[in-house]
Parts: C-alpha cells; structure tokens; sequence
C-alpha cells in the first residue's frame, strides 16, 4: 500500500517522501540502494544517450561505453550499420572490449577467444567440440536508435516506444546540420564529484549562471531558462521583455528559412523525458565561443546562414548545443553514487582542419570552464546531501521549474519502475 510506508522497500519509502516543489530526500541523492535502483530502472529502462554516429565513423569502429554496471559496445558493421550490444561473452561473461574506441575486424573475446562477427554471430569458439551449436551464443543485442546524429541505447528488452517522438521532434531540427558526417575535434571526461542527478538538477537551470559562468555567460541568456518576468527587479523585466521581443524577431526569421524553433518539452508523463528549443545565442550571437563570434571556419552541414542560433536539446542524460559552427554534446553516466562521468564531445565539420580552420583552445574553451565550474557546484551540491543538516529544499517557482518536473518524472518512473 503506497501510503503505508513501512510495507514499503526503503528506496520507494524514499520516492514515497518526496515533497512537491522541494529537492529530493537526501538519500536519494547519496545511498547505493538508490544508486543500484536508478542504475535498474532509470538507466535501465530508458532510453539513454550514449554518445554520436560519428563516434564510430567506419566499418569495424568499436566503442564500449559502461552505463552504471553495464557496459555496452556500439560498433559499425561491414554493411555500415550502427549496432549496439552488451558488452559481455557469451562464454563466461568477460567484458569483449575495452571502455573507448578501438577498430576491430571481428569481436575476439580476450579470455578465450571466442570469436564474434560485428553482426554479434559467434564465428569461432575453439574446443567447444564438433557438434557446439554456435548459432545459440549470439551476442547479445542491445536496443540503439540514431537521432540526428545522436546515439541512444535502451538496455531493456523492452524499450519505450515514445522514442518515436524524439525522433520526430530532432530528425528536422538536426537535419540541417549533418552531425552524422561530422567529426569529433575534441572529446573531454570529467568525474564530478556527486550524484549523476545533481549533475542534471544542475544542468537544468541558469540559476547559478550570472554567479559561477562568467565565460558562458557571454553567450547563453540565463533568463532563457524560464525566469518569469512576473517576478523580476525593474531592470531583469526590461531585459526579459528585450530578450522575449528578440525572440519574436528571431522566430519570425526563423519561421521564413523553415526553422523549426518553438519549444517543445515531454517530460511528466513520458518515459522519453526531453526538451528542445531553438535558443537565441546572446552577444554576437554566432558561436559559445569567448567572443560569441563562429570557432570554426567551415560550417557545420548545410547551415552556411547567419543566426540560426543554438539547437538546444536536454534529454535524461544528456545536453546539448547545436550551433552552425560546431555543436557541444553531453552525456553523463552513473559510476558510483557519489560520482557522475560527464562526457563533453566538440563536433565541427568533417573537412575543417585544426589549426587552420579553427583553434582548438577557442573551440573548446567555453565549455572547459563551464564544466570544471559545474563540477564543482555539483561537488558542493553532493556534499550538502551528505551532511546530517540536509533537509529537502525548496526549487524557485520562477527559475527552477524544470528541475521540480525532473524530480516528479523521476519519482513517478522509479515508482512505475519496479528496480526499486
Ligand atoms: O547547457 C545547458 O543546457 C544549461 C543551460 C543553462 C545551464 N546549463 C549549462
Ligand atoms: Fe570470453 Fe571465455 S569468457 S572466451
Ligand atoms: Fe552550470
């Protein structure tokens, strides 16, 4: 019985207690039974991104990504299809692959080297006798969906179909920019120190921006993230209500290049918990840069127009920023209960050459700082749950909506879950 908490596993005691509008109860954030069930049910049964097409560019490209305690390879096949499946033999579960990219001609297990072929067959598996039936130790096959150029895996047999929205959604959005010819300029890994939710509460509000991303700040308009004029100083409406009015003149630019723009949010409700919207990019407004002028030289796909701004995407793990010079794709996976690896990939034009057509530390800059910033607020975010004084606190009204829905999404598809 839901209301009678003392029948219940004290991971759903926990859902049980979460307030409305307040962060979660502190061991939600902190305990391994929390952490085990939302490795099961959240990372288990949904659908997670993973990383990008261009990832594996080739015949034979492998990357093997672990997702809490599961581990997964993505590969290209000989047919150049994208594959995904668990990273683990079929002899006596040895993890096949390395975490990272590797090129392979087929799979071979370094165990005992059973031997796989990139459609998941097993080719060869020596001493296993005449009469082994091969056909019956298949690699397993994860569920893996390409969006635009993203990649996103469900572990479960039974993935939700809402994907179909996502897609939907992104194919047209993304499109324009061609991010499955792009390349990877560079790829960074940061382990914060704090529970992979705290990294997406904090990912979800510009809250914290004026204060702690001087640097991004040049660029992204935290008052995009849903401040409402209702609430604010004189000053902060005036610049809310120039922002809303640039928006109309954007949107109607936008509208006449066929730009889809509009906002469009699934999250209570929807297994696929995802928002996008094209956002102005504040300054000069080309590029997340230091001078917010285009890093790269050669633009990304066939967006050689000016002010197509930033294709701005946040799903269950991920982030987002989709601009016509390079795009900014995160992922972030549960390692431990206390650590959250985020995984930052700068994507340009598979012909523009570094050094020439763009510098990297320009490139990379704004987002280096921006996450060695959140790093450290999530640090300090994690380390507050910890402490005997934590008690659930309450999410701005004006600032903070979308971490109040995070938080209901996550408490509802826990509950429907049964990982907990
Ligand atoms: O990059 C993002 O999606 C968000 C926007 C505001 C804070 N955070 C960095
Ligand atoms: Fe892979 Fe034995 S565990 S070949
Ligand atoms: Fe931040």
């Amino acid at each position: 019985m839901l209301d009678d908490r003392s029948t219940l596993s004290p991971v759903m005691a926990l859902l049980a207690a979460r307030q409305p509008g307040h962060t979660l109860p502190a061991e939600l954030y902190t305990s391994r039974a929390a952490f085990d069930a939302d490795c099961a049910t959240i990372f288990g049964r949904h659908w997670i991104a993973v990383g990008v097409a261009c990832d594996v560019a080739e015949a034979g490209d492998v990357m093997a990504v672990d997702i809490g305690p599961a581990s997964i390879l993505i590969l290209r096949d000989d047919d150049d299809a994208l594959r995904a499946f668990h990273n683990v033999c079929s002899h006596r579960g040895a993890r096949l692959v390395p975490p990272g990219r590797s090129v392979v001609g087929k799979l071979v297990c370094p165990y005992h080297q059973w031997t796989y072929d990139l459609d998941g067959a097993l080719a060869l598996a020596p001493h296993m006798g005449v009469d082994f039936a091969r056909d019956l130790h298949h690699l397993k096959p994860v569920a893996l969906r390409d969006v635009g150029g993203i990649l996103y895996a469900c572990l479960s047999d039974d993935p939700p179909a809402d994907i179909a929205e996502l897609a939907a959604v992104m194919e047209p959005r993304l499109a324009p920019y061609d991010l499955r010819n792009a390349k990877i300029a560079f790829e960074q890994d940061v382990i914060e120190e704090g529970n992979w939710k705290l990294t997406m509460e904090n990912n979800r509000e510009c809250y914290h921006c004026a204060s702690n991303h001087p640097q991004l700040s040049l660029s992204f308009h935290a008052a995009d993230f849903g401040y409402d004029p209702a609430n604010l100083t004189e000053t902060e409406r005036a610049e809310a209500n120039g922002l809303l009015d640039a928006y109309a003149r954007h949107g109607a630019i936008w509208d006449a290049q066929g730009l889809p723009h509009a906002a469009v949010e699934h999250t209570v409700g929807w297994p696929t918990n995802f928002r996008t919207q094209r956002l102005i990019i504040a300054g000069l407004g080309e590029s997340q840069t230091p001078d917010t002028r285009a890093a790269v030289g050669v633009p990304l796909g066939d967006t050689d127009r000016p002010g197509m701004g930033d294709v701005h995407l946040w799903g269950i793990n991920s982030w987002n920023h989709v601009m016509s010079d390079h795009a900014v794709i995160f992922t972030a996976f549960p390692v431990a209960p206390d650590r959250t690896l985020v995984r930052t990939r700068w994507l340009v034009n598979r012909d523009a050459v570094e050094g020439e057509d763009y510098d990297l530390e320009n490139l990379t800059a704004v987002w280096k700082q921006t996450n060695a910033e959140d790093a450290h607020l999530v640090a300090l975010a994690h380390r507050g749950a910890m402490s005997p004084g934590y008690r659930p606190g309450p999410y701005s009204r004006f600032t903070e909506r979308a971490l109040d829905e995070f938080a209901t999404w996550y408490v509802s598809r826990m509950t429907a879950g049964s990982g907990a």
